[in-house]
């Protein structure tokens, strides 16, 4: 099956056909505290095991779409190049969704600060399907929204609700069993504080690595097993109210995916100096009795998860850092 094939299993018939003005959506950015990492199958994104994230709500992608006289992105306020990879990624995901699609102009705006390492493809492809949901009147289903978002950008699927989000990786070849779902637990001391470390440049997209890691990490076949159980624990602790059993257990989840990524063959790191250093201090600050904890993703960025009763003791620790409450919004 290639990508259309997948969309259309889900659309079901539906086309690009606007019935209204416009489409708006709002969609926010997830960060995983058990990892995605690894594809059973490529043009559909299914995973090799299932993933839990929590969303950082009003943090996130809004995307209007109307009918044009010819295809026309802007991004952030600014006109974007037909062959900038953001166009091409995008036309490419429409054109597979429907082949005969009328003419569209796309306006994307994001609110995060990419420099942190936020996936905005993640909310971006949630906010699309939203905005084609919303344009088209398809009446999607949260789990179709889920599906087609995950066709787009695997995390994608996940940036569909606040709160804890659990995907499924699902068994079926067609991709139908593979989408995420809300876990209605709240965590109201969880907090967030994104660092931005550094913005090198990272040596590999996800997409790549995952593939990489597939092909040449020896240690990659222990991965599915430890990270579906991993995340089975962390369902765990959000069930039973254990926060700091679920940050200990993120980190550790976070750690192993980065070994996995470290041992494949040319070996991917996308550590820098800053990272390691904000590792010795987290630990540091753990061994003087704070509730710290650290989640990484495909960059060199941190995201500190900890207490927000510790709240000050950690921002005193991190002055930079940005403070995110996910069960705080309106
Ligand atoms: C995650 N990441 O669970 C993991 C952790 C990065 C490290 O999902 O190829 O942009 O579009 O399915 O979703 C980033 O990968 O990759 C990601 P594709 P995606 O958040």
């Amino acid at each position: 099956m290639n990508k259309a094939d997948f969309l259309s299993a889900t659309l079901a018939g539906r086309r690009i056909q606007p019935m209204q003005a416009s489409g708006s959506q709002f969609a926010p950015v997830n960060i995983a505290l058990g990892k995605y990492w690894g594809k059973r199958n490529i043009p559909g994104n299914l995973p090799t095991n299932d993933s839990l994230s929590i969303t950082l709500p009003n943090h996130g992608s809004t995307t209007t779409i109307t009918a044009s006289e010819t295809d026309l992105v802007i991004l952030n306020g600014k006109q974007v190049n037909p062959e900038h990879a953001f166009y091409r990624r995008l036309f490419e995901f429409l054109d597979a969704l429907d082949g005969n699609r009328p003419r569209l102009r796309v306006e994307t705006n994001n609110n995060i600060a990419t420099a942190a390492g936020l996936a905005s493809s993640a909310s971006g492809f949630a906010a699309l399907i939203g905005a084609l949901n919303d344009l088209c009147q398809w009446q999607l289903t949260d789990t179709e929204w889920s599906i087609l978002a995950r066709i787009g950008s695997g995390s994608a699927c996940r940036s569909i609700a606040n709160g804890f989000v659990r995907w499924h990786r699902g068994e079926r070849d067609n991709g139908k069993d593979s989408f995420a779902q809300p876990i209605d637990q709240p965590m109201p001391n969880l907090a967030i504080g994104l660092l931005t470390l550094t913005d090198a440049e990272k040596p590999i997209g996800s997409t790549a690595g995952m593939k990489q890691t597939l092909a040449t990490c020896p240690l990659f076949n222990s991965w599915p097993q430890f990270a579906n159980a991993s995340v089975e624990r962390i369902a765990q602790y959000i069930e039973t109210g254990d926060l700091i059993a679920l940050l200990n257990e993120a980190e550790h989840n976070a750690m192993t995916m980065h070994a996995t990524m470290i041992a494949t063959n040319p070996s991917i790191l996308y550590w820098q100096p800053e990272s390691v250093a904000t590792m010795h201090k987290v630990r540091a600050l753990r061994s003087d009795g704070l509730d710290v904890y650290l989640t990484m993703d495909a960059g060199p960025n941190v995201k500190l998860l900890f207490d927000r009763r510790q709240q000050a003791d950690v921002l005193a620790a991190f002055p930079n850092a940005e403070l995110i409450l996910p069960f705080e919004h309106a």
